[in-house]
């Protein structure tokens, strides 16, 4: 019996998280027992080069001696008091200096309790139930954001799972990313019942694509213009594209950001943050009650704390930022060279690449209409070269500082054979 198939017996779909189950790519899931720096090692004997990094949390590599040191340390004194810590405290301090627009923070686990806490609060501060997502950007799966548009971008939301109230759905506004002049007109529609914009800055869960010039910039004046809170979901470029993050290099300031991934380095700690005004109105302080036994998990707190610190070396995101550009353009070139339609974006410490002659994407129609089976080809072409990519067209990729010249001329070479036997 296969490892899946004994997942099987016991967890939902054999995985904790769908993705994981290859269901996008087809065969079965890889089961890994270890990773150290840029390489994954699965329960077969493989070493695989990793451009997942648990979707993008392991910047510094996997098993960084610093942040492992940070855990083992902090497990020596107890794994979880459910009252404060210093550690706590660091970690938020930490983050409100690299990020100037979180004046207060809470701690959560994950993304999703996150993006849900800020939601929560922002119908809480401004008494208003609307709100405005963009279609292809995920933000977690809390029942409000699991909603698709309705008819029409102008047309209240419908939910897209089972178990989502529609009396819920019907509150979410869905439209396109990118797409300024339909958000105008949901604003001059709906403007004072609109409680938020939540928006990943850089969108990197249908594939990744790029905000337009003007596009971020348009969301914060129609917010302010309506009074309706901006939030940036950096769950996934928070520390990633920048050490500031997106809202660092499109010098925008959202009143809200959730954060995840990075910010626990590989444990569970996820973060939402802001302006004090707003921040002062969730529990003890305000009425919007969210709570969590393990927010501020001294462990999660210190693996965070270590790798936020390692951020701060010199030169790290210029020396991340060139190896993640060597690798994209290394892609594009040898797709182009193959013939191969290939659309490749990067920023930062994160990639993308759309098998579509269509670039650049900057619609979700486009990585929608982009040839996913030449993806899974690609795919299996890859992972049987031992270099491990998302499993799923529509995920972003990410580089960690330990991924160096030999993996990325590793990565080239196989791509280049990979390339040559692609078939539309
Ligand atoms: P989590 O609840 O999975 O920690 O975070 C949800 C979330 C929120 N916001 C953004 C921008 C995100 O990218 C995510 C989660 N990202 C996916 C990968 N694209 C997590 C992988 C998974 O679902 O297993």
């Amino acid at each position: 019996m296969s490892l899946f198939e004994q997942a099987k017996k016991y967890i939902a779909g054999g995985v904790n998280s769908p993705v994981r189950a290859f269901s996008a790519v087809g065969g079965d899931p890889v089961f890994f027992k270890r990773a150290k720096g840029a390489w994954l090692y699965t329960e077969d004997g493989q070493k695989m080069i990793d451009y997942v990094g648990s979707w993008g949390s392991m910047i510094l590599g996997h098993a960084h001696a610093d942040v492992v040191k940070a855990v083992t340390n902090a497990a020596q004194n107890g794994l979880s008091f459910g009252a404060p810590t210093v550690a706590e405290t660091l970690l938020a301090q930490k983050v409100c200096e690299f990020i100037p627009s979180i004046e207060r923070i809470r701690m959560v686990n994950s993304g999703t309790e996150a993006t849900m806490s800020a939601i929560r609060l922002a119908r809480g501060f401004t008494g208003r139930d609307k709100i405005i997502k963009f279609a292809g950007c995920y933000h977690g799966h809390s029942d409000s954001l699991l909603v698709k548009a309705g008819s029409g971008a102008l047309t209240l939301g419908v939910p897209n799972s089972p178990g989502v109230p529609n009396g819920l759905a019907k509150h979410t506004i869905t439209i396109d990313f990118n797409d300024t002049a339909t958000m105008e007109r949901v604003f001059s529609k709906f403007g004072t019942q609109i409680a938020c914009v939540i928006v990943e800055p850089i969108a990197g869960n249908m594939n990744m694509i790029l905000p337009e010039s003007g596009f971020l910039e348009n969301l914060r004046s129609q917010c302010d213009q309506h009074a309706a809170i901006l939030i940036f979901d950096e769950v996934m470029t928070g520390f990633r594209v920048a050490k500031g993050g997106a809202q660092e290099i499109f010098d925008i300031r959202p009143d809200l950001t959730t954060l995840g991934k990075i910010i626990g380095g590989g444990m569970p700690a996820a973060a939402f943050g802001g302006r004090a005004d707003i921040m002062a109105s969730i529990a003890p302080d305000g009425p919007v009650y969210q709570a969590g036994t393990l927010s501020g998990n001294p462990l999660a707190m210190a693996a965070g704390l270590a790798t936020l610190q390692a951020l701060e070396s010199p030169g790290f995101y210029s020396s991340l930022g060139e190896r993640t550009r060597q690798l994209a353009d290394g892609l594009a070139e040898l797709a182009h060279s193959a013939g191969v339609p290939l659309a490749v974006e990067a920023i930062g410490g994160m990639f993308g690449f759309v098998f579509s002659p269509d670039g650049p994407i900057r619609r979700f129609t486009q990585v929608a209409m982009a040839d996913t089976d030449m993806f899974r080809q690609f795919f299996h072409g890859m992972l049987k070269a031992n270099i491990y990519f998302a499993p799923s067209a529509f995920e972003a990729g990410f580089l960690s500082d330990a991924h160096g010249d030999e993996e990325i001329t590793e990565t080239l070479l196989q791509a280049k054979h990979v390339f040559a036997t692609l078939r539309s």
